[in-house]
Formats: C-alpha cells, structure tokens, sequence
C-alpha cells in the first residue's frame, strides 16, 4: 500500500537538471530542523508528547495566540553558526539544509513578509541564517533552506490548522501568494547561493499552478536544486519516504532522509540515538542503492546540538576520513547486497563494504564474471590472496575485528559487469 510520504512523493521531471553533480557526488548531507518546537521539546502542560518534535502545534492543538508566547520568549543565545558548520565539515557532511520555516508558520530568519519571524518576534532579534550561510560556504559545504509551502498553521490561509481556521474557508492562493512566495524570495535573494530548497508535503495547486510557482522561484537562483516534494514531478531529484531506504539500485539523483533519534525536531525525552556504527552501516547502505543519505538533527531551544548527535557524526567522520573514498563520488554498487554487506562503484572499482565478517573468513562474490586484477584493503592497501572460480570470486580476509564498524575492501577490475535489478525512479 502507499504510504502518504509516497504520495507526497511524485516523481522527478524528464529532464535532468544540469547542476546535479555535485549533489549526486555528495552523498552526505545533514538535515536540520530546528524552530519554535525546539524550545517547546516534545511537552506541553505538562504532556509528554513523541513521535515528531515539529509537530506539537498541531498534535496538542495549540492556538495560534498561545504559541506567539512561545515565540515571544524564544532566546537561543547558545547558536554558534561555526560550531554548526565545523561539526558538519568534521562528520564528512557536504551539504546542509535547515528548516527556514516548518509547518509552524514561524521563519527562522528575518523576514520582511510576516513579523512571525526570529528578527521581529523573539528577545533574540538576530537572523541565525545568515551567519550559517556564511560558516557553510567558507567550509565548502553546500548550503540549502527547508520551506514548507503549503502547510501554515499560524496562517488563516495556510493548510491544515483546523483548531484555529475553518477548513472550508481558507484560499490556498491567497496563502501563497502573500507569504510562501514572497518569503521563498526572500529566501533565494538574501541568502547567497543556495545548493538546494527543499520543499515538503505539497497542497493546494494544480500542476499548472505548481508550474508557475516554481518558474517564479527558478528565476531568482537556476542552479538551486528543488527536491521532489515541491509536488506534481517538478523537483530536480527525488526524495524517498521519510526513513526510506529503497530495496536495489535507483539511477538518477536521489536521497534518503532519516531523523538521529526518533523525532525531526528537538524533543528532550527522545534518547533513541543511532549509534555511529549505524549512521556509516545506513551511509554505505544508501550509497550501495546509488543515493545520498541525509541525516537530521535537532538542535534544541538555546541553539544546541545534542550531545549525541556531536559525538555520534564525529565519529562518522574519523570513518569518513580515511574511508571516503569508497562513498564520496562513487555510483551504486554492482554486486547485490550479500550477507557480508554491500558495495559501492567507481569506474574499474568495485567497494565491498564488509559489515559482518564472514566467520570463516571466506567472502563471497556470487556473480562477479570479469577480470579481477587485484583485491586489497582500502585503508592499507594489503594486497589479498582471491580465487576465481567460474562467475564465483573468494577472497581470503584478513583477521579484523568481528565488531568492526565497516571494512572496506576493494576490487580492481576489466570489463563490464552486467547491471542487476536496476531501476529508474
Ligand atoms: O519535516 C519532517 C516532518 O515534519 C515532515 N517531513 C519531514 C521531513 C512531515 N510532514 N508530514 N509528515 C512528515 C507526515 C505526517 C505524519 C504524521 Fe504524525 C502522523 C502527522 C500526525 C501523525 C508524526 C507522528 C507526526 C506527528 C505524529
């Protein structure tokens, strides 16, 4: 059955966008939802909520007069844009995308469009964006703005509050042309390059209108990226489901987005930390399907990182450091996942991303009929004794750790080996 972030999913245009290669490249992204709800963290008088962070406006049905006091008190003095930055360079990041505006309503920058926004409505006054815009590109990380285009729930217009806002009243057109619009605009004018606006859970337009709505922001910044959730297969890659790896390969650009524990945006009872052993294992395993993993965190109300996430993606980055190779740049794998793991591309290279180690030592390749030159380890470049037997090839690993994050292996080969199970998205 479909799932609605499927539905919200529609499929990229025909016609590839020039400017994707750096993004397919990539690999590695870090998403960050950070808003009003990361001060709110997950309870409301006194209720504990869960699930996801950003959506307690909505899931305790908070009124619109009752969360401008939230803003009115929002002071995230512990914001270092550098810190941020240099903890995305350190984990391997290469691109960053935060949430301008979530569903919330509340712009994260300064907005001359609605005073709902940190400038205008907090004691904090300053534009956090700009200074994050900044730190990123001095880092050489791609640089992107989250917007949420049809849902509003601060908005008499926007859609899906109907605790406030009577449902069969509002003008969707009304709400994107007085403030999705015009801050989109904002957005792609006052912040430099812009790697990517990613867009979510579209609504209220026709094709045509979509159409429309995204020539009028293309306009502003052609090289920016659009994701797939601006809606009716007008983005320039595509986005899985939240949480969603697909099964084999997909060509084309594409990204799979996962939250670090089990929430988007902050939520201080929410310990579900993945671990980085399982931050590399899922990298290598999206990079084996040939798409980008981006990875979220949620910084809380004084403008902190959680601890965990600082350490968890610092770890992922000492991997990074002396494993890149096998992840950044490289094509989807052209070995079928095996018990033992996964494996990535290069021209004449095949990654075997070894995430359990056969206990007999022995690794499998069960199809793998072209000429194997020679097979080493990626870190030592050790030369390993391998053995070809019919379209078989075995290769004699070296005793490494059983618990061992992922070891990397690589084949150096001739020839072409036939595609598996490939499909297009
Ligand atoms: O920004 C993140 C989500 O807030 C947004 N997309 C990602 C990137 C998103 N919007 N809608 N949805 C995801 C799907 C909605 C799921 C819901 Fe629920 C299920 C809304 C109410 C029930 C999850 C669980 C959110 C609240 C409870």
């Amino acid at each position: 059955a479909q799932t609605m972030d499927q539905m919200w999913d529609s499929n990229v245009s025909g016609k590839e966008n020039p400017n994707l290669q750096w993004f397919k490249d990539a690999k590695f992204g870090m998403f960050i939802h950070w808003g009003l709800y990361s001060k709110i963290a997950g309870e409301w008088n006194g209720k504990r909520y869960y699930g996801s962070g950003e959506w307690i406006m909505n899931q305790a049905k908070i009124k619109v007069a009752d969360y401008n006091k939230v803003a009115s008190t929002f002071n995230p003095t512990g914001f270092n844009a550098d810190e941020w930055a240099q903890l995305a360079a350190d984990a391997g990041i290469k691109y960053m995308v935060i949430t301008a505006k979530h569903h919330e309503g509340f712009a994260m920058y300064q907005s001359k469009v609605s005073n709902f926004n940190i400038v205008d409505a907090t004691p904090y006054k300053k534009d956090p964006m700009k200074a994050l815009a900044e730190a990123n590109r001095k880092r050489g990380i791609q640089f992107g703005f989250y917007y949420s285009q049809f849902q509003d729930w601060h908005e008499p217009n926007g859609g899906r509050n109907s605790w406030d806002f009577d449902e069969a009243k509002k003008d969707y057109q009304t709400y994107y042309r007085e403030k999705a619009i015009p801050q989109l605009k904002e957005l792609l004018t006052n912040y430099g390059p812009l790697g990517i606006v990613w867009f979510d859970t579209p609504g209220g337009m026709t094709k045509e209108q979509t159409q429309t709505f995204v020539n009028e922001l293309r306009v502003l910044q052609p090289k920016t990226l659009f994701s797939s959730r601006v809606g009716q297969g007008l983005g320039d890659y595509k986005d899985f489901g939240d949480s969603e790896v697909p099964s084999t390969p997909i060509k084309g650009a594409w990204e799979s987005i996962y939250t670090h524990n089990d929430s988007w945006g902050y939520i201080k009872h929410d310990m579900n930390f993945k671990s980085s052993k399982e931050i590399i294992q899922l990298l290598a395993n999206v990079a084996s399907k040939g798409g980008n993993l981006m990875l979220n965190v949620g910084p809380d109300g004084d403008g902190k990182i959680p601890e965990y996430s600082v350490k968890f993606l610092q770890q992922t980055g000492k991997w990074l450091k002396v494993n890149g190779e096998s992840i950044y740049g490289t094509t989807y794998g052209l070995i079928a996942a095996q018990p033992w793991g996964v494996s990535t591309s290069k021209p004449g290279k095949q990654y075997l991303h070894v995430l359990t180690r056969p206990k007999n030592g022995k690794l499998l390749i069960p199809d793998f009929n072209v000429n194997v030159k020679k097979v080493y380890e990626l870190t030592d470049k050790k030369e390993l004794p391998f053995k070809k037997i019919g379209k078989e090839v075995w290769i004699d690993l070296p005793l490494f750790n059983q618990d061992a994050v992922n070891t990397v292996f690589v084949i150096e080969y001739a020839g072409t080996v036939p595609d598996y199970s490939l499909q297009t998205p």
